[in-house]
């Protein structure tokens, strides 16, 4: 059986959900953050980064959130239900760019934030950096979901999962005040049974 192998507290609860919203088959293997924050040294059994998700499928290792959901969408939505559009080009290239998007331009200054947080030091030069993109990027979201209730339209789809990390990370920093349809489209999307599921079955 497909195992994931889940770091608590973070993105990988999005694998999970993920599963949950395909009523796939898995199995969990749990970690815990040391007192730093980071994951155990064991996590580098399972994948050399010793970051978290990764999963094991028959012997086949992944990591990589996005590549890790494209597979998964190939695996278990036969009927492409939150898959990317087939046969368009364009609007394929336009899923796909909202699948990597939470990834690729939004998580940085969101981390960025989190790291300053934790410390009393603020170098300007990457508070300010940090200030900026992140209401750069909340702004955009916001933006997006103004009038659309979840990234590619009216139906909640593979993207909205990285989307919807972003937007609880957004919260947990504090930032997430002047973003009210983020904040709407973050309670819309937690409230779902599969993502219920997933919290209660990882711990978060
Ligand atoms: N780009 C990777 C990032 C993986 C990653 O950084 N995961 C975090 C969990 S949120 C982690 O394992 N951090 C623990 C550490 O770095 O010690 C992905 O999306 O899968």
């Amino acid at each position: 059986m497909l195992k994931v192998h889940h770091l608590r507290i973070g993105r990988s609860i999005f694998t999970v959900w993920l599963l949950e919203e395909l009523g796939a088959p898995y199995e969990l293997e749990i970690y815990v953050r040391n007192e730093m924050g980071r994951a155990p040294p064991e996590l580098k059994n399972a994948h050399p980064l010793g970051k978290s998700p990764v999963i094991e499928d028959d012997g086949f290792i992944l990591a990589e959130s996005g590549a890790i959901a494209l597979y998964l969408l190939e695996k278990f939505d036969p009927e492409n239900k939150l898959g990317p559009p087939q046969g368009d080009a364009k609007a394929k290239a336009e899923w796909m760019q909202w699948l990597m998007y939470s990834e690729a331009s939004a998580f940085a200054p969101l981390l960025m934030k989190l790291l300053l947080s934790r410390t009393e030091e603020k170098p300007p030069v990457f508070d300010m950096f940090a200030t900026g993109e992140v209401a750069l990027q909340l702004g955009y979201l916001e933006d997006r979901l103004s009038n659309r209730e979840f990234v590619m339209g009216d139906r909640f789809q593979a993207p909205d999962i990285g989307t919807t990390y972003i937007a609880q990370m957004a919260e947990r920093l504090g930032e997430i005040g002047p973003y009210p349809a983020l904040k709407a489209y973050l309670d819309r999307n937690i409230a779902r049974p599969a993502f219920q599921r997933a919290a209660e079955k990882t711990g978060g």
